[in-house]
């Protein structure tokens, strides 16, 4: 992509309603624009970013066995009658009349319209254990919007709905979930500590947030350091290996880790004094297990193995992929800006021609974007007519894994300038070179 051609509004600047770092980033950086508070327009930077986490969440997902399907954002408020949540919710959530008169709302959640959906067409315990999800935006009025997209009112949320015939086999979908997430997050290249959780509105007895240490976190968590040395499952890890799913999570429930709600001082304090981690975090993920609280009153049941019908035990499973964006730039940035994890970075190479009036270096330049396309590559190429300076910091501000600089004295010499934003290291290479190192970097 040509800069030249491309929608990046930088500023210097942020404005001063964004008080934590990964908002005035995401502003400064031409990512987001806000509509009304909490609601906002994805600028093309952004919205790469938010694919990208999108991806691999579904990779993921699918990886576990969780099958992806597509809910509306407006849903009938009698399903929400039905299960008892329609006066329950308050003023969070969005209700909406249509023409004829029918009440719709804004969906928060899905649990209603998956175990509507469940219902219509699952009768047999053979068909089961299911795990549906989608990626859709929901509506939450929040009292205080804030943090940019970290605490929306519209946001992205992968949400995934189990079904079991007991629950048994409903705490088996529970893990499966619970390990996949630690492989998801670690693929976006953050460190989410899962724990012990209170379920808030969506119910049930077993719950685990995963959250990300960050200063700017809403929630106080506590935890034994411990857990941030246990190695992730991994992408070869068998989901259909009970045994080892149920190791995975007890490698982690071992150690104390719980969210404010949770915390119980006795039990932190007993952790050796320098393993104790008071902190503040944001919860990136929340599961839940809920046996029967939406299959009882909806009424979906299943015809069991013995020929009985049963009611479903179900969890629900959700990620905040709009606010990972703001929660992995918390994690990943410096004083000159956000510092891409390459998983999720919106271009691979910020490619600078340093003189655009250079007939030559523009040549060069040119010829570098076409290799490096050609090699898939996704290049950002700034090939403006303007200052070196106002490009570097432009690069460095969006954070792209790679940068590589292209000038007249440079190229004298058969030279480019590769640096890596992680670390600041530059190289001059000649450009063979740098396809080497960048496609050697790759695999
Ligand atoms: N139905 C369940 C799980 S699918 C559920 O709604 N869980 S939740 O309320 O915990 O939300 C799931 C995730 O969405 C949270 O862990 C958080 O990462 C994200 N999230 C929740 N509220 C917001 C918000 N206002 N802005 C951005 N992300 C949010």
């Amino acid at each position: 992509m040509r800069l030249s051609r491309y929608l990046l509004p930088v500023t210097k600047e942020a404005p001063a309603e964004a008080t934590v770092i990964s908002h005035q980033l995401m502003l400064r950086a031409g990512m987001i624009r806000q509509g009304s508070a909490g609601i906002y327009s994805w600028l093309p930077l952004g919205f790469k970013v938010l694919k990208n986490i999108e991806q691999i969440v579904r990779e993921e997902m699918n990886r576990a066995g969780a099958i992806e399907l597509l809910m509306p954002t407006l849903q009938q408020a009698d399903l929400w009658r039905e299960s008892g949540r329609y006066d329950a919710y308050g003023p969070e959530m969005l209700r909406i009349e249509d023409r004829s008169g029918r009440d719709l709302l804004y969906g928060p959640t899905n649990e209603e319209v998956i175990t509507d959906i469940f219902r219509a067409y699952v009768k047999s315990y053979k068909q089961l254990p299911l795990n549906l999800y989608h990626q859709q935006w929901k509506f939450r009025d929040e009292t205080r919007p804030r943090f940019g997209v970290m605490r929306g009112r519209e946001f992205l949320m992968k949400d995934a709905y189990s079904f079991d015939v007991d629950e048994a086999s409903a705490r088996i979908a529970y893990q499966k979930m619970f390990a996949s997430y630690l492989n998801t997050f670690n693929r976006l290249g953050v460190t989410a500590i899962p724990m012990q959780a209170d379920p808030g509105p969506i119910g049930g007895d077993l719950s685990h947030e995963f959250i990300i240490l960050a200063e700017t976190g809403e929630s106080a968590v506590f935890c034994d350091k411990a857990l941030m040395d246990v190695p992730v499952p991994g992408v070869g890890f068998d989901f259909e290996d009970h045994a080892a799913l149920a190791a995975e999570m007890e490698k982690r429930t071992q150690y104390y880790a719980a969210t404010e709600e949770k915390h119980d001082e006795a039990a932190f304090k007993a952790i050796p004094e320098d393993r104790q981690i008071a902190a503040r975090g944001i919860e990136v993920g929340h599961i839940f297990y809920f046996g029967t609280k939406y299959s009882k009153p909806m009424k979906a049941e299943i015809q069991t193995a013995e020929g009985g019908l049963t009611e479903i035990h179900g969890g629900s499973y959700g990620i905040g992929v709009s606010r990972l964006v703001g929660g992995i730039i918390e994690a990943s940035h410096d004083e000159k800006g956000i510092v891409w994890p390459a998983s999720v970075a919106p271009f691979d190479v910020g490619l600078m021609n340093l003189r655009a009036s250079d007939e030559a270096c523009t040549t060069a330049c040119d010829e570098a974007y076409q290799r490096l396309e050609n090699a898939g590559f996704d290049v950002l190429y700034d090939d403006r007519d303007e200052r070196p300076g106002g490009k570097f910091a432009t690069m460095d501000l969006i954070g792209l894994p790679w940068q590589l600089a292209i000038g007249p004295r440079g190229l004298k010499a058969g030279t480019v300038e590769l640096k890596r934003r992680a670390t600041g290291e530059t190289e001059e290479l000649s450009l063979d070179a740098v396809l080497n190192k960048l496609t050697g970097d790759q695999v």
